[in-house]
């Protein structure tokens, strides 16, 4: 059972206008409060379509009530969803109603923590929930799936239970008494503790991989005044968010634009035009342009194709950092009298003007950005979980390293106790309120 069985209430569904909003509400009076409000009895998994009445018998809406009994439920305990009409007015009343009831406002992610304390879900399978609710790309969405589904958890396990194997291995050689002449045989439980080491190197290079499917890249469009970076923003946001003018140096605060490109959720940034200027406000927007590429995930650098100026690319090799992928936009073809481009993945020739190109150019970024080429095999990872992993990781090096020394086997037995301990941290079973608190207020009000 839960810590507390307090019961909590939040509106689930985002604020704003829409067709159907979702009011929930969890713990030991949501029967009550169920009876209360619709003024019929609750049946467990059946859609009721009722009327959510206030205390003085108004009708405050006609919706859908839904029962889950405990602990057949999302949070483990007895769960109402109300689905009403999705006005802010309208729920916010049920909202209301269901307080006056005797239920308290939810805290972020309190849902999800019951489901967690109840033993529903794992921890990292609660992680997974709010990973999914926050997916930039189908890859993050469908990987956090994954990772709610359990497939990481039950890897994790899976290890586990080899270490758990070895260590009993180890602990059943200590059983033998010291003065009986003895030779313990630790080749099995080296050669077990070995491989688990290699399941583990592999399942930390694919969370390490799938640490970047948490992040929504920065794409930085940068090069000399009037190359067209403002026309450039425009088209991929699809709305004339930045002024365009035949006067270079007409961008220079830093403008910001999410926007989805193919499969994935981006920030794109446009930037001043990068000279040497006497104009303070325009240096200023370079220099705000120097520091907007120094996070850049990818760079497009535009070009005036017309001009012949390769200095720019030195300029912002100054300023970009090692890891970020540069796509040169060679931009105004359509003012060029040769038509024979030839593109690569980080060359692109395009007119804003006319179109031309530019459906190639949105193919080299998400080129860029498809790091990974095997979704089945992505793991969507959080730095917790890659830094738990490491740990492990590194008391198996010192459980081999105690082994191959010959060290007395209560030492080899205590590495490997810690090794388990550290599964346990990851998937929550003996994780400190600290991580506990961390993961659930990141989390929405409702989930
Ligand atoms: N012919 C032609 N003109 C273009 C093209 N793309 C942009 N332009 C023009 O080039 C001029 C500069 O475009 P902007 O998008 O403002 O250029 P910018 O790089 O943002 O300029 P700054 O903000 O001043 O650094 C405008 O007059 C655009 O209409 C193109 O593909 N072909
Ligand atoms: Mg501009």
């Amino acid at each position: 059972m839960s810590k507390n069985n307090d019961t909590i209430t939040a509106i689930a569904t985002p604020s704003g206008r829409g067709g159907l909003g979702v009011v929930r509400v969890s713990g030991n009076k949501t029967k009550d409060i169920f009876k209360a409000l619709t003024g019929v009895p609750p049946k467990a998994r059946l859609a009721q379509f009722v009327s959510f009445k206030s205390s003085d018998q108004k009708i405050i809406d006609k919706g859908i009530a839904l029962y889950f009994e405990s602990p057949a439920s999302y949070t483990g305990e007895d769960v109402m969803e109300c689905h009403a009409h999705g006005s802010r007015i309208v729920l916010g009343m049920l909202l209301d109603e269901i307080l006056s009831l005797g239920a308290r406002l939810a805290l972020p992610g309190e849902f999800t923590e019951r489901a967690f304390m109840n033993n529903k879900i794992d921890l990292v399978q609660a992680e997974a929930v709010a990973d999914l609710i926050d997916s930039n790309s189908k890859k993050a969405a469908r990987s956090a799936m994954q990772s709610l589904n359990g497939v990481f958890s039950e890897r994790i396990n899976k290890l586990r239970e080899r270490i758990f194997n070895a260590k009993a291995l180890i602990e059943a050689a200590l059983d033998f008494p010291e003065e009986e002449d003895v030779i313990v045989d630790t080749l099995p439980a080296a050669r077990e503790v070995q491989a688990c080491l290699d399941i583990l190197d592999e399942l930390i290079s694919k969370a390490e991989a799938g640490r970047v499917l948490d992040q929504n890249p920065s794409i930085v469009i940068a090069g000399r005044p009037n190359a067209g970076k403002s026309s450039v923003l425009n088209y991929l946001s699809g709305y004339d968010s930045a002024i365009v003018s035949t006067m270079p140096g007409t961008t220079r605060d830093v403008i910001k634009e999410k926007v989805l490109l193919g499969d994935y959720a981006v920030t794109l940034f446009d930037t001043a035009g990068l000279r040497d200027t006497e104009d303070k406000i325009e240096q200023a927007g370079v220099d705000r342009a120097h520091k907007t590429l120094a996070l850049a995930d990818v760079v497009l650098c535009v070009h005036d194709n017309t001009l012949d100026d390769a200095s720019i690319n030195v300029e912002l090799f100054e300023h970009v950092s090692p890891g970020a992928k540069i796509i040169i936009v060679r931009n105004k073809v359509d003012l060029c009298e040769e038509n024979d481009f030839i593109n690569s993945e980080s060359e692109v020739y395009v007119s804003v003007k006319t179109r031309f190109g530019m459906d190639k150019l949105v193919e080299a970024i998400c080129l860029h950005l498809d790091i990974v080429e095997n979704e089945e095999d992505l793991i969507f990872s959080r730095q917790r979980h890659v830094d738990d992993l490491h740990r492990i990781s590194n008391n198996l090096k010192t459980v081999l390293a105690d082994i191959a020394s010959g060290a007395g086997l209560e030492v080899q037995a205590e590495s490997l106790r810690q090794c388990l301990s550290g599964f346990d941290e990851l998937t929550g079973k003996t994780t400190s309120d600290d991580v506990l608190g961390a993961v659930f207020s990141k989390f929405c009000i409702g989930k």
